[in-house]
């Protein structure tokens, strides 16, 4: 529960300025490429966790190139803000969004799954540089994420930690335990983020386990809670900022709930009915990069 204190504290703290014309263009801008790249990467094996990587790339973007404290060449920096991808599968978007940050450079994306590639399609710490944790089996993400920002706490470090979760981890018991713990340990240097896209493996989320209403969940916890467009790129940003304004200060632990569309940007993919592992025909990737430019471009000049 949000405390008297908490409550009085947040309502008293400022509400940053609206993002700029040029950083939402700029973040769009790596938006586009992140989903590009997942393309390119998904054309590699022909199918794979394709929609996701789409549907999350404003979310990853906002963070890569906005608000992650971090040194390309140097990826364990021990400074660095730390990005836990909780959701494994999440990879194909993660290692487009760690291409994008310089991290893993833009030619190793086409080994993507291959055999002795360090990009493997479930996200694995000891593979990849910029890959902070291992997340093939769900739900860990957030209890591993709890305890690194007290480790980081304890060490006197200004790092901050931000944990990606997809909404089937909220099926998980242990994520609500993590959720609890960092309430009680007011964990202002944690920031959680959830793609809440609809989906999981089985089907519908709210066919599989429903998790709704989950604003309200979160906020029963004693987290900062904002539920924003996961696809609006400018209301991200605002979030980003608020929570970093907001929950820091009053030493609460702050997660955004991200509604996102899978596959977005490429309407052929949009309309997949089987969209969790998605297979694409080979005729089929260059009209999806096609359909993907060609919203970008008419977005920007609009
Ligand atoms: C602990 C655990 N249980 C089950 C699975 C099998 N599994 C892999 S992906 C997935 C769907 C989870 O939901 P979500 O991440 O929201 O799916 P998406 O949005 O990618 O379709 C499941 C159940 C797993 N990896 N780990
Ligand atoms: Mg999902």
């Amino acid at each position: 529960m949000t405390t008297t204190k908490e409550a009085q504290l947040t309502a008293t703290l400022e509400t940053p300025s609206a993002p700029t014309n040029e950083r939402v263009g700029s973040v769009s801008a790596a938006a586009y490429r992140i989903r590009h790249h997942a393309l390119n990467m998904g054309e590699v094996q022909g199918q794979g966790y394709v929609g996701q990587a789409l549907g999350a790339a404003d979310m990853l973007a906002t963070v890569y190139s906005d608000q992650l404290n971090y040194r390309a060449e140097d990826p364990e920096w021990e400074a660095r803000d730390r990005f836990l991808l909780s959701t494994g599968h999440y990879a194909i978007g993660h290692y487009a969004a760690l291409a994008e940050a310089g991290i893993v450079p833009i030619s190793e994306l086409e080994t993507y799954g291959s055999d002795d590639s360090r990009l493997p399609m479930s996200g694995m710490s000891t593979y990849t540089p910029g890959m902070e944790i291992s997340g093939g089996s769900l739900g860990h993400g957030l209890t591993i994420a709890v305890g690194m920002a007290l480790g980081l706490r304890y060490q006197g470090s200004d790092a901050r930690i931000y944990n990606f979760l997809s909404d089937g981890e909220l099926d998980e018991g242990s994520t609500w335990e993590a959720a609890m713990g960092a309430h009680h340990h007011q964990l202002g240097n944690l920031t959680a983020m959830v793609d809440i896209n609809a989906l999981q493996a089985d089907g519908k989320t709210d066919t599989v386990l429903r998790t709704e209403p989950v604003t309200e969940k979160w906020e029963s916890f004693g987290w900062y809670t904002q539920r924003v467009d996961g696809n609006d790129v400018g209301a991200l940003l605002a979030a980003f900022d608020n929570a970093a304004a907001q929950a820091a200060a009053v030493g609460r632990p702050s997660v955004i709930l991200c509604d996102t569309k899978v596959g977005r940007g490429v309407t052929l993919l949009e309309e997949r009915e089987k969209a969790h592992f998605m297979r694409i025909e080979e005729h089929e990737w260059q009209t999806c990069r096609e359909q993907l430019t060609a919203g970008y471009e008419g977005k920007a000049s609009a």
